[in-house]
């Protein structure tokens, strides 16, 4: 018989690859998906005769419960969360409910259910949590599952908070709870308010827009015969394209690509016992190196007049340094990355140009 997989966050990046990875391995995947006012299934719909959508929010209990009992999974994976860390600064309250209690709701629902030995849970715990833990004066600049936790956001802390719980509720009450520590991973499918797509769908409009023009180093030379009223439907004053917003972009981050991470996450859950894995490349780039790969592959090396330091975009606090050490999760998983850090930046411009 199939294994059946319940999947909360179905809708998101990492939800469309891994109900695709579940998919191929032969699984029945009911993926949840919240009431909103618009259609949410973008990421998915080309997998949407395939899977079972089912109505739920991760913070309605009840909800939670119902969807346990009734599509009897053998696997849950939740990736649900309010998920942007700028954002869980200027709405703590909801990131902590969703992102902390929610992941109560399903430990919950899994510790009451009949079949609470036969249901395996993963949750999508972050590199966040460790936060301002690295120390270059100490040379200690990397992460790994012995680091000590010093979360800096509201979004790090509730991710935490949950991350705790499922080790107690494996400790407590048995139940197969494995986390994934896994550091930044990004796509073609990535959100387009986090910072790599941002620089790839800016730049993909920008290179629609100049469609003619000659890049003179950083300075663009509009052709004659640009077109504004086809590109903006409506002429404009000033030939001008709006340059790209960006905050700090000193700060380093170990990124990989989130078909090569929801493959972890399968991996942990075959495990007999459950345990934490961090999931990382053990490389780290700053945001300014992947603005330097990113435009050089539409020819621009030198983009520093066609991007602004905007504060809004800064943090009240930041996280600086991530580099993650994935030896456990290479060693006792089998688990290895395939996407190059180059290769993940030019799959994303490539298909933001496209
Ligand atoms: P996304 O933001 O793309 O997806 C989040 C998903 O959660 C969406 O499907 C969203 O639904 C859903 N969701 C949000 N709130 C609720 C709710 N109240 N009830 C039910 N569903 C809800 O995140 P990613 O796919 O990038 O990440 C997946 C998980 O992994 C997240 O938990 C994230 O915090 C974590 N993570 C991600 C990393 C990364 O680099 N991508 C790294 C480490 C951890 P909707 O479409 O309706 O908004
Ligand atoms: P992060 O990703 O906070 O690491 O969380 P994000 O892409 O938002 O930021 C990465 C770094 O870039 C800096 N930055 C900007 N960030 C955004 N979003 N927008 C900007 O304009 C901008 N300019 C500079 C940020 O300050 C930061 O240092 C992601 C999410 O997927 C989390 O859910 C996940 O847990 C972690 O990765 C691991």
């Amino acid at each position: 018989m199939n294994k059946k997989a319940l999947i909360f966050g179905i809708s998101g990046q990492d939800g469309s690859y891994l109900a695709e990875l579940l998919l191929e391995k032969g699984y029945e995947v009911t993926g949840v998906t919240r009431r909103v006012s618009v259609s949410t299934t973008e990421r998915i719909n080309h997998i949407l005769p395939q899977i079972t959508i089912a109505e739920g929010d991760i913070t309605d209990g009840f909800s939670v419960n119902k969807l346990i009992s009734e599509y009897e999974p053998d696997e849950v994976y939740n990736l649900a969360a309010q998920s942007h860390v700028g954002t869980s600064f200027k709405q703590p309250s909801l990131t902590w409910d969703i992102t902390a209690g929610g992941v109560l709701n399903i430990l919950e629902a899994i510790r009451y259910s009949p079949r609470k030995d036969d249901i395996r849970f993963y949750q999508a715990s972050s590199s966040e949590m460790f936060g301002k833990n690295y120390d270059e004066v100490e040379n200690k600049k990397y992460q790994d599952e012995n680091t000590e936790f010093i979360p800096q956001s509201p979004y790090a802390i509730a991710k935490l908070a949950a991350h705790h719980l499922v080790r107690n509720y494996r400790e407590g009450y048995g139940i197969h709870g494995s986390c994934g520590i896994l550091f930044n991973h990004e796509s073609e499918r990535r959100g387009e308010n986090f910072v790599t797509r941002k620089i790839t769908k800016w730049i993909g409009e920008f290179a629609a827009w100049s469609e003619g023009a000659e890049f003179g180093g950083a300075a663009i030379i509009l052709p004659e015969h640009m077109d504004l009223v086809r590109i903006y439907g409506r002429p404009l004053n000033k030939p001008e394209f709006p340059k790209l917003r960006l905050g700090n972009l000193d700060a380093k981050r170990d990124w990989g690509h989130a078909e090569d991470y929801v493959n972890a996450m399968w991996l942990m859950l075959q495990q007999e016992t459950p345990d934490d894995y961090v999931v990382a490349t053990g490389e780290t780039y700053s945001v300014r190196d992947f603005l330097d790969i990113a435009f050089a592959r539409v020819g621009i090396d030198d983009w520093s007049n066609l991007v602004v330091i905007d504060p809004k975009f800064y943090r009240p606090a930041e996280v600086d340094h991530l580099l993650g050490i994935p030896i456990k999760a290479e060693e006792e998983l089998g688990w290895k990355r395939k996407v190059s850090f180059k290769d993940l930046v030019h799959r994303m411009v490539d298909s933001d140009l496209a």
